[in-house]
């Protein structure tokens, strides 16, 4: 079946891995005889419009190239006929890229050097793209980031969904809605305009970023979601997912921890490319930024658990409930030390 695929695109002679652990595309590693290439197949019923995300990158892409030609950008590969993708006859698109060699992805960071080299390269692509216009970037998950919206479909579980389900959750339904404060200051940040709106990448977890074999960054990837946005989406799923040694898959929630040093890595890397860009306000809500992103989170796996696991799927019975109270925890051990985190930004 993948060969089919990959020779659509001219590709040969592979040897086809499966590759990454994303949750929504499947990503393959494929060794042919003229090269290495990451071959992935869209969530259709996730992403509606495929060719808007094609779309995307080329523009992106070629910004960046025309800009800085030595960047490494993998711009997708065309099929034969010069499509940016593949549709087979059951309807599953497919994309072709260019595997970044001397490259590797990290899923746990063991060094606080490493969040400052994602952080780096996830401020340095907003950064490049300063000067493109964001309303050029096709809509590819509307309200993707939306809290508001988030919340609004965590009520409308709450009245439809399975009723075993929620009296489970009890817990983490009140902890969800005992924390609406951060909806209310986010509805604060739509309307207040020294909040910029800019190409924001929306996945910055570390595994979307290509490091060299001397844990240098080399550029970021997975590259779906890249939409109009706030810094706070980009710095958020950072801290959600660079501080903790745990990730959000762990169910002994006593190892879950804020890693000082690793937060104060992160703002370094980040404010190193962004502090020309962001305004006293934004960077007064750096913290802030990981509060959306955790309860964000929090809320969409507790969601998905009450509405049967319709978004995320679940590999055991409890998965999504177990991922949102790992989620709730991390909130809660941010919480307590937000005014000290955010004390180490101030100073930079
Ligand atoms: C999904 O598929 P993946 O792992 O790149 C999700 C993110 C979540 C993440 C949680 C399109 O990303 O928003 O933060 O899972 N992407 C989409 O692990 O919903
Ligand atoms: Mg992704």
């Amino acid at each position: 079946m993948l060969n089919t695929v990959l020779s659509a695109f001219n590709v040969a002679g592979t040897n086809t891995i499966e590759w990454g652990n994303g949750l929504i595309n499947k990503t393959w590693k494929a060794k042919a005889a003229d090269g290495v290439y990451i071959l992935q197949r869209l969530n259709t019923s996730i992403f509606k419009n495929p060719e808007d995300i094609a779309c995307n990158i080329e523009a992106v892409g070629w910004h960046i190239l025309h800009k800085k030609p030595d960047a490494v950008f993998p711009l997708p590969i065309k099929t034969k006929s010069g499509d940016l993708l593949f549709t087979d006859a059951t309807g599953n698109y497919f994309r072709l890229l260019p595997f970044v060699s001397g490259s590797h992805t990290v899923d746990v960071l063991q060094h606080p050097a490493q969040a400052y080299e994602a952080a780096l390269q996830f401020g340095k692509f907003t950064k490049m793209l300063r000067d493109f216009d964001v309303q050029r970037l096709k809509i590819t998950l509307p309200n993707f980031h939306n809290l508001s919206l988030r919340y609004a479909q965590f009520t409308h579980a709450l009245a439809n969904g399975n009723a075993v389900r929620i009296t489970e959750s009890a817990e983490l339904i009140k902890l969800a809605t005992a924390n609406t404060a951060i909806v209310d200051s986010y509805e604060k940040i739509k309307s207040n305009p020294q909040f910029r709106v800019r190409v924001t990448h929306h996945d910055s977890k570390i595994s979307n970023v290509l490091f060299d074999d001397h844990d240098k960054g080399i550029c970021v990837i997975d590259l779906d979601t890249i939409m109009p946005g706030y810094f706070i989406s980009d710095v958020g799923d950072m801290i959600r997912t660079y501080l903790s040694p745990v990730s959000e898959e762990e169910n002994d929630f006593s190892k879950i921890d804020i890693r000082t040093d690793f937060f104060e890595a992160l703002a370094k890397g980040y404010i190193s490319q962004m502090k020309d860009e962001l305004t006293k306000d934004e960077l007064h809500h750096f913290v802030y930024a990981g509060n959306f992103m955790i309860y964000m989170q929090a809320l969409r796996f507790l969601t998905d658990y009450i509405n049967n696991d319709v978004y995320y799927g679940s590999k055991y019975k409890g998965h999504n409930l177990v991922r949102a109270g790992n989620q709730f925890t991390l909130l809660q051990k941010i919480q307590t030390q937000e005014q000290s985190l955010q004390a180490i930004v101030n100073q930079l």
